[in-house]
């Protein structure tokens, strides 16, 4: 039997494998995928964000057993860019997830840079698609900060968590890196912690200055205390809420396409790399990168001339870019 058609029999080694193969960019990946892809596009998908810290993955454990106590069925994504260099926040993670590791109706999964961010994005929705065939009702991702790799997945997924915390500074920057604009539900987290009831406030605040028209989603700030499982009910009917609001207002669509266009252009770009360092066995390659460090030429050229020697039409295309 195919890897492919194991995962959909909801084989959990299989799935394991397939994943790993996507991020490895295994051309078995994407043999298999072309059989999944039928049965992808069920499966409700939960980004989780924040700075490093705010309890994500605790609150994410708490909505784990919160989904299970509705008979859901869920996959975890946890995206962690820095563990190359530590390997430790990881390990964080599975533990912190461990009381639901022995469910197996929870299939949780962290996805590791190794150093590269590139296509990152990518794997991570190729794992939720792995997922969403095997039949998980719903898929959480978790992400760190708010680099572009998060910015990304924030906007690939139906509805985003923004978990703050009181106290650590970084909320005002997550704020400032237009995360805030992407949130679709804001968890104030450790509200057993000092300074929780201003950031509320603060964030009420900052939320009513933008105008709302035609009864737009107004992110609702839910207090959780992650450690001690408070709050994860409210924040279960908040997510409810907006899955239910983007189902009237036809937003669900609009977001799977902006899901659909970032994996096509996330594919577009790394084939055409591939096609790059194929060219003459990678010398053609070598030789502009001579030619640019020698200042014949320059980066923006040397790509048109790339371009140039994987469409055979270069002219219109320089043209066009010298306008
Ligand atoms: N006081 C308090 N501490 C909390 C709360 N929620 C989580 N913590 C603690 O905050 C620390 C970080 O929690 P995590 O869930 O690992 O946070 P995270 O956002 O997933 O962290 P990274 O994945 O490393 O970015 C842990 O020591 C938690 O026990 C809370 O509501 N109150
Ligand atoms: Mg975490």
């Amino acid at each position: 039997m195919s890897l492919a058609d194991r995962v959909l029999k909801g084989d959990v080694r299989a799935a394991a494998r397939l994943i790993s193969l996507i991020v490895d960019e295994s051309p078995e990946a994407i043999k298999e995928m072309e059989s999944l892809y039928p049965h992808t596009g069920k499966a409700y998908i939960l980004g989780v964000t924040g700075a490093p810290g705010v309890g994500k993955s605790t609150l994410t454990d708490n909505l784990i057993g919160a989904f299970r106590r509705q008979n859901m069925t869920v996959g975890v994504i946890a995206i962690d860019p820095t563990s190359a260099l530590t390997g430790g926040a990881i390990l964080g993670d599975r533990v912190r997830m461990q009381q639901h590791s022995a469910d197996p109706a929870v299939f949780i999964r962290s996805l590791a840079t190794r150093g590269w961010v590139g296509g990152l994005a990518k794997a991570a929705i190729g794992a939720a698609h792995v997922m969403d065939a095997m039949g998980k009702d719903i898929i959480i991702v978790e992400t760190v900060g708010s680099g572009q790799v998060e910015i990304d997945i924030v906007k690939a997924a139906d509805t985003t968590l923004l978990v703050l915390a009181p106290g650590a500074g970084d909320e005002i920057q997550t704020m400032k890196a237009g995360i805030l604009e992407s949130a679709d539900i804001i968890a104030v987290n450790k509200a057993d912690k000092e300074g929780a009831d201003r950031l509320k406030a603060d964030l009420a605040l900052m939320l009513s200055m933008k105008a709302r028209p035609g009864g737009e989603w107004l992110p609702p700030i839910v207090p959780t205390e992650a450690v001690n499982d408070k709050g994860t009910d409210e924040l279960v009917v908040s997510i409810s809420k907006h899955r239910e609001y983007l189902k009237n207002s036809g937003g669900m669509p609009l977001r799977r396409r902006e899901r659909a266009k970032l994996e096509l252009l996330e594919s577009v770009e790394s084939l055409i790399k591939d096609m790059v360092h194929e060219i003459d066995g990678g010398a053609y390659l070598e030789k502009l990168i001579d030619e640019i460090q020698k200042g014949k030429t320059n980066p923006h050229n040397a790509a048109l001339d790339i371009i140039e020697r994987l469409t055979g039409e270069p002219g219109e295309l320089k043209n066009k870019q010298q306008i």
